[in-house]
């Protein structure tokens, strides 16, 4: 097993090492993965919640992230759960970590088999939310300041089963009454809706994260839910994981995040962040971090994902820690770029004194008139080539570090 030093030792102290000020968290079922897959058993041993919080500690991390039972093993008493909470609350104090998310468990048990909150049971559906209502108490006690919602087993194989009209009123209706919850206890927790395309479920209901935020605008309390979109789940989907994001920023409703590694066409992977598609893992950063002119997303950034199974426990910390380093060097590479005169140079090409201030000041009749009015030179401007190629090597190589 890794100490401090010898994580250091392994990925040198230099501008890149992780620090709680980067506002990087881990799930306790992320770093706590022990490997089980539909094809085979855990193969790490399992780890307790308070040791986790000592090793994020070690490697940098801001914070945790947690389901219910991730920490409350399920049917525990309310005398075990007190004590358990206790001594996590202890070793999150003496270890300096924080929870800003929590969420609940909806998927494992099996009660939960055809969903929770569509479920066509309605004690299903009553369990679902009163575990929910006990969860959010749970995220709250622990300084939670966003409580994620990912409908894992909200799907179906056979749609004959239910109408999907039906169950997108319920889960509409869970989601409303638990803003209710929580406006009724007082608490000041924000909601963010997390979609996945399938699996578990052959097709799971609200599939992306465009779906999620229309579906946010059709609730009661639109103002406290926002969208957890996560990398593998859009790639998944065959999407563009950047423009997911940008919709969701530009709508202010980006409240979580969930990093990870994805291939397209593949299960949900979860690996480490940046492992797969560099690219469009620079470009996340980027746009994350403001570099486009944008109001930068200020929430933590947590990484949803996990080791490999062919690692042991030294190999679990080294993906932790590299999933935080990559996303510092990605933002390195990206102000790198972002700062370079030939890039701009092609990014600002097209700008133009005269038309931008009348396409972007809203309609008018004035602005409809000089629109109409304007002269442009249909085929110059078609026979343009617009210097793309260029800026992508560009970017291609400030990523592979000789610009810059
Ligand atoms: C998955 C999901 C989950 C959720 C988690 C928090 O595909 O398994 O990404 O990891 O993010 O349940 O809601
Ligand atoms: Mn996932
Ligand atoms: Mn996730």
């Amino acid at each position: 097993m890794h100490d401090g030093s010898l994580l250091l030792e392994v990925h040198t102290l230099d501008s890149f090492t992780p620090t709680p000020a980067d506002r990087f968290t881990f799930g306790l079922w992320t770093v706590g993965n022990p490997g089980r897959d539909p094809f085979g058993p855990s193969v790490r041993a399992t780890q307790s919640p308070n040791r986790i919080v000592a090793k994020l500690a070690e490697c940098g991390a801001y914070g945790v992230n947690l389901h219910d039972e991730d920490l409350i093993p399920f049917g525990s008493s309310a005398q075990e759960r007190d004590r358990i909470v206790g001594e996590f609350k202890a070793a999150l104090e003496d270890n300096g970590l924080k929870v800003p998310m929590a969420t609940t468990n909806l998927f494992s048990q099996p009660i939960f088999k055809d969903g929770a909150f569509t479920s066509n049971d309605p004690r299903v559906r009553a369990f679902a939310l009163q575990k929910t209502m006990r969860a959010i108490d749970l995220g709250v006690e622990l300084g939670a300041g966003i409580y994620v919602f990912w409908g894992g087993r909200e799907g179906t194989e056979s749609d004959a089963c239910r109408s999907p009209i039906e169950a997108t009123k319920r889960f509409r209706g869970a989601i409303d009454f638990l803003c209710g919850y929580v406006r009724d206890q007082g608490y000041d927790l924000r909601f963010a809706l997390e979609a996945k395309p399938n699996e578990p479920r052959g097709d799971i209901y609200l599939a992306t994260t465009g779906h999620m935020l229309h579906f946010i605008s059709t609730l009661d309390e639109p103002e406290r839910v926002g969208v957890n979109p996560e990398v593998a789940h859009e790639t998944m989907a065959g999407l563009s994981f950047v423009h997911s994001i940008a919709q969701a920023m530009e709508a202010e409703k980006l409240f979580h995040i969930d990093l990870n590694g994805q291939r397209i066409g593949r299960f949900d992977q979860d690996l480490r962040f940046g492992s797969e598609d560099l690219k469009q893992a620079f470009l996340t950063v980027r746009l994350l971090e403001g570099g486009v002119g944008n109001a930068p997303y200020e929430g933590p950034l947590h990484f949803d994902a996990h080791a490999y199974r062919t690692e042991d426990d030294d190999g679990v910390w080294e993906f932790a820690v590299g999933c935080m380093r990559t996303y510092k060097i990605l933002k390195s590479r990206a102000v790198a770029f972002d700062a370079d005169p030939d890039v701009q140079e092609i990014i600002q090409a097209r700008r133009d004194a005269a038309l931008d201030p009348l396409l972007d000041g809203g309609y008018s009749s004035e602005a409809a008139a000089a629109i109409s009015a304007a002269t442009i030179d249909v085929t110059a401007v078609a026979q343009e080539g617009l210097g793309y190629e260029r800026l992508d090597q560009l970017l291609v190589e400030h990523l592979m570090g000789v610009r810059g």
